[in-house]
C-alpha cells in the first residue's frame, strides 16, 4: 500500500515509517519540524540528538534497503499539500501532524492559538486533499483517549447507543476533554465525522492513551534511528519522564493524589495498531473508532513500578507527590472498552520489569545528557 505519513518526524511518525516499510508498504513522510522548533523555543531538547528526516531516511536505507521519500513543508499551506498529494498519490494516510502536548497547549495564548490553528487546519486540509486527489484513500488519524475525559460510566469504543423517550439512536460517545490540546482532538473527530457523512470518506480514529518506550523492531537499539525521547514536562509522557527522573536522582513527580488512571501502550503497539488499521481498513462512509491502549495504570502504580525496577540498577528512587499543576480528577472511575484492535489482531506488549529495565539501561548510558532544569516547570491549567 502507498502510505503517506503526516508528521513523519515525530515521536511516533518516524518509527511508524520504518515499521510500515519493513512490512512491505511504500511510504513517504511529511513534516515541517514544528516539534523540533517548539522544543528549541522552550529549551526542552530530547535525550538523544535526532538526525533530520533526510538523514534518518538515508540511515534507514543503508540498514534496510527501503527508501522513504521526504517532503519538508507546512501542511497548513494548501499549495504544499497539493504538491505532496500530486507527487505521491497515497492509498492510506496516517495523520500525526499535530501539536501533541497538553501542557504546551495550556502555556499561553500564543501556544493555545498555534495548537488550535495547526491541528484543525491540517486535519481540514487533509480531508480536502483526499477528496481532490485520492478519493478512495483511507485516513488513519491519531486521536486520544483524553477526548473522553474521565466520566463516571464505562467508556465505549467511540460510539454509544442512547435511548430517549422510547426511541434509540447511535451517537459519538460524549467527549469532555481535559486540556485545549485534547479539545482540538475532539474537534478533529467532529470534522472527520462530518465529512464521512457528507462525502463518504473512510476514516479510522485511534483514541490513543499515553505511549512509552523507544525501542522498536526496526531501530534495534540503533540510537541514530531512535525516536525523540522527551522527558520534559511539555513534551514527555509520564512514564518516559519517570524513567529519566529515576536515573537523574530526581524524585518522581506524581501530580496530586496520583490516582489519575489512563490506558497505556508500548510504542511497539502503536506501530502495530496503526499498521493493522491500514491493512484492515474502514469502509467508504465509515468513521471507525478504536480505543488504543493495552492496560491501565494510575500514576501511583507507574511510580511504584519505576521505583521497583530502579532497585535492580542500585537506584534509590524517591516518589514525591507534588501539587498538581493540571485540573483533572485525581481519583476517579475508569473502565474503557478496548477490544477492537485486539479483534483486528493486535498482540500487546505489556509493561514488565524487563521492559522498564531496558529503558532504564539506555537512559543510564546517557545520564550526562539529562537537563534536570527541564523536568518540571509547573504549567498551570487555571
Ligand atoms: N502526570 C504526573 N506527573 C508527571 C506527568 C504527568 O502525575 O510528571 C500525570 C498527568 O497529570 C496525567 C497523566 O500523568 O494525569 C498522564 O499524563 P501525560 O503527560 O503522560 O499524558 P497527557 O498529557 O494526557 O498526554 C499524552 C500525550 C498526548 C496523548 C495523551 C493520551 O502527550 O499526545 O493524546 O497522552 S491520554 O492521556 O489518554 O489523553
Amino acid at each position: 500500500m502507498r502510505i503517506l505519513i503526516l508528521g513523519g518526524d515525530g515521536y511516533l511518525g518516524w518509527p511508524t515509517a520504518m515499521n510500515l516499510t519493513a512490512n512491505g508498504h511504500e511510504v513517504a513522510v511529511v513534516d515541517n519540524y514544528l516539534r523540533r522548533q517548539l522544543c528549541r523555543e522552550e529549551n526542552v531538547e530530547a535525550l538523544f540528538d535526532v538526525p533530520n528526516l533526510h538523514k534518518r531516511a538515508e540511515l534507514w536505507e543503508a540498514v534496510s534497503g527501503y527508501k522513504i521519500p521526504v517532503f519538508i513543508g507546512d501542511l497548513n499551506q494548501w499549495d504544499f499539500v497539493e504538491e505532496v498529494f500530486k507527487k505521491f498519490v497515497p492509498e492510506g494516510i496516517v495523520h500525526y501532524a499535530e501539536q501533541p502536548s497538553a501542557p504546551y497547549s495550556m502555556l499561553d495564548r500564543r501556544a493555545a492559538m498555534l495548537t488550535v490553528q495547526n491541528n484543525l487546519s491540517v486535519t481540514a486540509n487533509l480531508i480536502f486533499a483526499v477528496r481532490q486527489f485520492c478519493r478512495n484513500a483511507q485516513i488513519v488519524k491519531i486521536g486520544t483517549m483524553g477526548e473522553y475525559g474521565t466520566p463516571n460510566i464505562d467508556i465505549e469504543e467511540g460510539w454509544i447507543d442512547i435511548e430517549h423517550k422510547g426511541k434509540k439512536h447511535k451517537f459519538l460517545y460524549p467527549r469532555q476533554a481535559g486540556s485545549l490540546y485534547h479539545t482540538t482532538k475532539v474537534m478533529d473527530t467532529d470534522l472527520l465525522w462530518f465529512y464521512v457523512r457528507m462525502w463518504g470518506i473512510r476514516v479510522t480514529d485511534l483514541m490513543q492513551g499515553p505511549v512509552y518506550g523507544l525501542i522498536t523492531d526496526e531501530n534495534k537499539e540503533n540510537e541514530q534511528l531512535f525516536p525523540f525521547f522527551n522527558y520534559d514536562e511539555l513534551f514527555g509522557t509520564v512514564l518516559n519522564r519517570f524513567v529519566v527522573q529515576a536515573v537523574a536522582g530526581y524524585p518522581l513527580t506524581v501530580y496530586g493524589k496520583g490516582g489519575q488512571t489512563r490506558g497505556y501502550l508500548n510504542i511497539k503497539d502503536t506501530l502495530n495498531c496503526v499498521r493493522l488499521s491500514l491493512e484492515k481498513p474502514a469502509k467508504p462512509g465509515e468513521l471507525r473508532i478504536f480505543n488504543q491502549f493495552v492496560e491501565t495504570f494510575s500514576v501511583n502504580e507507574l511510580a511504584e513500578r519505576v521505583q521497583r525496577a530502579g532497585k535492580q540498577f542500585g537506584l534509590s528512587v524517591e516518589i514525591k507527590p507534588i501539587e498538581n499543576p493540571r485540573k483533572e480528577a485525581e481519583e476517579h472511575y475508569y473502565n474503557p472498552v478496548h477490544t477492537g484492535l485486539l479483534e483486528l489482531g493486535l498482540k500487546p506488549h505489556y509493561l514488565t520489569d524487563d521492559v522498564l529495565a531496558k529503558m532504564l539501561e539506555i537512559v543510564i548510558r546517557h545520564k550526562e545528557r539529562i537537563n534536570k532544569d527541564a523536568i518540571f516547570r509547573g504549567v498551570k491549567w487555571d
